[in-house]
């Protein structure tokens, strides 16, 4: 697997050097809104730590964006009035990655409603 790039673009994020739609945000963990939503309340859920996938992230810290993303799709099931919560994550191009900074998609659904691809 190649080494983390640190200047990949959530990298940037987590420096301040791109802009993001805050959501939340603690000592170990941001998370903001997608660019691309493929539902309203689209959120993505990071590690402050440089891993590139869930195939280098420390335990602990996986467990904590874990967490972070519960918290997530139960404030946005709120918020967006949804029927359900679609939570995804991707590892490596062919596991669907474009973003190598490790992430944990969270996405409100409405019943009936398809996600957008
Ligand atoms: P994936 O690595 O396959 O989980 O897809 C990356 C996701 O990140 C995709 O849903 C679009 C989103 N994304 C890409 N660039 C940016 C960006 O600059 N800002 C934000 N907020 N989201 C981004």
């Amino acid at each position: 697997m190649p080494a983390y790039d640190p200047n990949n673009i959530f990298a940037k994020i987590l420096r301040g050097e791109l802009p993001c739609n805050k959501v939340y945000e603690d000592d170990r963990a941001l998370v903001f809104l997608d660019i691309m939503p493929r539902a309203p309340g689209h959120a993505l859920v990071l590690p402050k730590s440089p891993a590139r996938n869930v195939l280098d992230v420390a335990p602990d810290d996986f467990a904590h964006v874990m967490k972070i993303a519960q918290k997530v799709a139960k404030a946005g099931m709120q918020v967006f009035e949804a029927d359900g919560v679609t939570i995804q994550q991707f590892n490596e191009s062919a596991g669907g990655q474009v973003v190598f900074h490790l992430h944990v998609h969270v996405i409100p659904r409405k019943e009936g409603v398809m996600m957008k691809p």
